[in-house]
C-alpha cells in the first residue's frame, strides 16, 4: 500500500512540511547539542516554537467554549435524545479504550520484565533542561514532593470539582479545560432549552464566532512547520545525555514504545474495525453515512498525530484534531462535542504508560504486587489518565497517584529519573492519546449514522 501512502502524503502538503519540520528539528537539535550549548542558546533555538505553542494554547479556551456550546446546541436540535445517546456512547468508548490500554501496558511489562536486574541511579539527568515553554512542567524532585500524598480519591474529587466550576472565568484563566468544557455544556444545553425563538441570536452568534475561530486556527496551523522545527530542535538540544539514560533504561524505553506501538498500530485499529464491522480498513459505503476504514482514520488523522508528537499536548493539538475529524466525515456538531472531552479525559497512551511504568518501578525494587495490586494499578492508572491535564508531562505527575495506590510511594524518587526520558516518551503517548480520540469519534459517528438510517427507515 506504499502507493496509497504516497497518495495520502501528496494530498497533504502541510503534513509533509510538518514531518520535515520534525525531522529537521531532530537533526538541528542534535548538532547543537553536540556543541554543548549554553542554556540561553537552547532557549533561543526553542523560542519561535515557544511562541507557536503560546499561540496554540491561546486558541484552546475560545475554541473549546465556542465549538462545544455550538456542538451541544446543534446536537440537541437534531432528533430527540441524540445528544444523550452520543454522550453515553462517547463515555463508554473512552472508558473502554482507556482500560484496554492499561491492561496492555500491564501485559507488556509482565512479559518483557524490563525492571528485573536494573539499577537506574546512573540515569539521573544533571543537565539543567530549559523547557521551551513558559510553564515548566516536571522539575522532578520538587513536583514529586508536592504531589506525594495525593491519593486516587483526591484525584477523583479534584476532577469532579473542576467539572463543577464555581467561577467560570477563573477556570478559563487557569487554563482548566475541564471546567470550560462543563460550563460550555451547560451553556449549550441552556441555549437549546430556551423558550421560543429567544435562542436564535445566540445560535447565530455562535455560528459567526465559530467561523472566525476557524480562520484563526487556519493561520496557526499554517505556522506549524517552522514552529514544530524550533520546538523539537530546542527540546533535543537541551536533552540529557542519551547514552547514560539509554544504557540503564533502554529495555524500559523499548517496552513503552512496544506497548504504545501495539495499542496504536493494532489494538485501536482492531477495536475500530470491530465497532464498524469493517476489517479491510478501506472506506465503507452503504448504510448510514460513509464510514472510513481504520486505514483512512490513520491516514487522514496523521496530521493530528504528528502535531501531537511535536507539541506534547493533546489540547494544543485540538485544532488540528478537529480538522482531521472533519476530513473523516465527522459532522462538526459531533466532533466539537466529542473532541475537547476526548483531549482532556481520554488518554490511552498515558494510561498505558502509567500502568506499565508503575509495574516497572515495582520490578526494579523486587516488589511483587500480585493480582490485587495489579488490579489497583489498572484502575488507578485509568483514573490518573483521566485526571491528567492535556499538557506536556502531565502524565508523569499524575503517575504518583498510581504509585501511592500501589503502596510504592517510597519509590517516588524514581519518577525523577524517568523524567529524563519524558521529553521523548510524552510525545509518543500524546500521539496515541490523540489517535484514541479520533478512533472513538469516528466509531461513534458510524453508529450515529446507522441510527439515523434506521430512523429514516422507520418513518
Ligand atoms: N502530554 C499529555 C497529553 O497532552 C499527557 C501526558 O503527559 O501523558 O496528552
Amino acid at each position: 500500500s506504499s502507493s496509497s501512502c504516497l497518495g495520502a502524503l501528496k494530498a497533504e502538503p502541510l503534513l509533509i512540511k510538518t514531518i520535515v519540520g520534525v525531522m529537521l528539528g531532530i537533526v538541528v537539535g542534535s548538532i547543537v547539542r553536540a556543541a554543548n550549548p549554553t542554556p540561553r542558546a537552547v532557549e533561543l533555538i526553542g523560542f519561535p516554537g515557544e511562541l507557536f505553542m503560546r499561540l496554540l494554547r491561546a486558541l484552546i479556551i475560545p475554541l473549546v467554549a465556542v465549538t462545544m456550546s455550538r456542538g451541544v446546541t446543534s446536537l440537541s436540535a437534531r432528533s430527540g435524545g441524540s445528544a444523550k445517546r452520543v454522550a453515553k456512547r462517547l463515555v463508554a468508548s473512552y472508558a473502554l479504550t482507556t482500560l484496554v490500554a492499561c491492561a496492555l501496558g500491564i501485559i507488556v511489562v509482565e512479559i518483557v520484565r524490563p525492571g528485573v536486574g536494573v539499577v537506574v541511579d546512573g540515569a539521573r539527568c544533571d543537565k539543567t533542561v530549559v523547557k521551551p515553554s513558559s510553564k515548566p512542567s516536571p522539575p522532578p524532585p520538587s513536583v514529586v514532593n508536592a504531589t506525594a500524598g495525593v491519593s486516587a480519591v483526591d484525584s477523583l474529587l479534584h476532577t469532579a470539582r473542576s467539572f463543577v466550576p464555581d467561577n467560570i472565568v477563573e477556570s478559563a484563566a487557569r487554563g482548566d479545560v475541564l471546567g470550560v468544557i462543563a460550563a460550555s455544556l451547560m451553556f449549550g444545553a441552556a441555549v437549546s432549552a430556551s423558550p421560543g425563538d429567544s435562542a436564535a441570536p445566540t445560535v447565530a452568534l455562535l455560528d459567526s464566532l465559530n467561523a472566525a475561530i476557524e480562520v484563526a486556527v487556519g493561520w496557526a496551523i499554517g505556522l506549524m512547520p517552522p514552529g514544530v522545527l524550533s520546538l523539537v530542535a530546542g527540546r533535543v538540544a537541551g536533552s540529557c545525555d542519551p547514552a547514560g539514560t539509554l544504557a540503564a533504561l533502554g529495555k524500559y524505553l523499548c517496552s513503552v514504545l512496544l506497548g504504545l506501538g501495539i495499542h496504536g498500530g493494532a489494538v485501536l485499529p482492531a477495536m475500530y474495525a470491530l465497532a464498524t464491522r469493517n476489517w479491510s480498513g478501506r472506506m465503507m459505503l452503504g448504510r448510514g453515512n460513509e464510514t472510513p476504514g481504520w486505514r483512512a482514520v490513520l491516514q487522514k488523522g496523521a496530521p493530528a498525530l504528528v502535531t501531537a508528537f511535536a507539541t506534547d499536548s493533546s489540547s494544543a493539538t485540538l485544532p488540528v484534531t478537529r480538522r482531521c475529524a472533519k476530513t473523516l466525515g465527522v459532522p462538526s456538531a459531533l466532533a466539537d462535542f466529542a473532541l475537547p472531552l476526548g483531549a482532556t479525559a481520554n488518554m490511552n497512551g498515558t494510561a498505558l504508560y502509567e500502568s506499565l511504568t508503575v509495574l516497572f518501578i515495582a520490578q526494579l525494587h523486587g516488589v511483587e504486587l500480585g493480582v490485587w495490586g495489579t488490579t489497583v494499578v489498572a484502575t488507578t492508572a485509568t483514573i490518573a489518565a483521566v485526571g491528567a491535564a492535556a499538557v506536556p508531562s502531565a502524565g508523569l505527575v499524575t503517575m504518583l497517584i498510581v504509585l501511592q495506590a500501589a503502596g510504592l510511594e517510597e519509590f517516588a524518587g524514581d519518577v525523577g529519573v524517568l523524567a529524563a526520558l519524558d521529553w521523548f516518551l510524552d510525545r509518543c503517548r500524546t500521539a496515541v492519546n490523540v489517535e484514541g480520540d479520533l478512533m472513538v469519534v469516528a466509531a461513534v459517528n458510524h453508529w450515529e449514522g446507522n441510527d439515523a438510517e434506521d430512523e429514516e427507515d422507520a418513518s
